[in-house]
């Protein structure tokens, strides 16, 4: 039978669950998920590796990334895959991999800029990482006429980071975490992100 539960869901993607629920064990930086999740065990492990079969996504294609900006990478995957609180932001999309997304999700500044701040002194060579990589050795690597460049000369901002980096999947903004009002990726204990998701969708988001 249809759910309409927009507060407890989970999109209709390439590994989430089709409904959310409990996970006895969920790895690492996705464990604070664990009570209520989209992501199976097995997918808060892969989140944590590079060229994970989740995507065949290359962290590296412009050297090594550093540690400080690939945590912030695993814990977007857990995020991504693990929330059962996006659905005020959940859209239909007609993609090869997927047949739902995100858009626009409001994300508390502070997670923004640490994000950032621990990746500006690393490289990548495109603005939207979601399209137009070859993938042709199977794993995503910079197209030919993307060069790779200093991160700040490719988001210049924080919030242009944040907004580009997968298509407008998060909205910038200036709200911080004691707002209630913003999704937090970092968090621990109880998931603060269902008050947020019940604040937007009473709103009409
Ligand atoms: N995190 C967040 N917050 N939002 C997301 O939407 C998201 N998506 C991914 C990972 N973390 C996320 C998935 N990432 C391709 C590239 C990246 C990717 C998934 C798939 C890919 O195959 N790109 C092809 C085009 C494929 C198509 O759209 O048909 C390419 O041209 O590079």
């Amino acid at each position: 039978t249809l759910s309409l539960d927009k507060l407890n869901m989970c999109m209709d993607a390439k590994h989430h669950k089709t409904q959310p629920g409990i996970e006895g064990q969920l790895y690492l930086q996705c464990s604070p998920w664990k009570d209520n999740a989209c992501c199976t065990a097995n997918t808060s492990a892969e989140a944590h590796d590079d060229n994970s079969y989740l995507y065949n996504f290359n962290w590296n294609h412009c050297g090594i990334m550093s540690a400080k900006c690939k945590k912030h990478f695993v814990q977007d995957t857990c995020f991504y895959e693990c929330s059962p609180h996006l659905g005020p932001w959940i859209q239909p999309v007609d993609q090869s991999w997927r047949k739902e997304r995100i858009l626009d999700v409001p994300l508390c500044k502070e997670d923004c800029h640490t994000w950032w701040d621990d990746c500006k002194d690393d490289l990548t060579c495109k603005t939207d990482w979601h399209r137009g990589w070859d993938w042709k050795s199977g794993i995503n690597q910079c197209p030919q006429n993307a060069h790779c460049k200093k991160w700040t000369e490719v988001y210049p901002t924080a919030k242009s980071m944040c907004e580009q980096i997968w298509s407008k999947s998060y909205l910038y903004t200036e709200l911080t975490k004691e707002s209630g009002k913003c999704m937090q990726l970092w968090f621990t204990g109880t998931n603060p992100n269902k008050k947020v998701a019940e604040h937007y969708l009473n709103k009409g988001c």
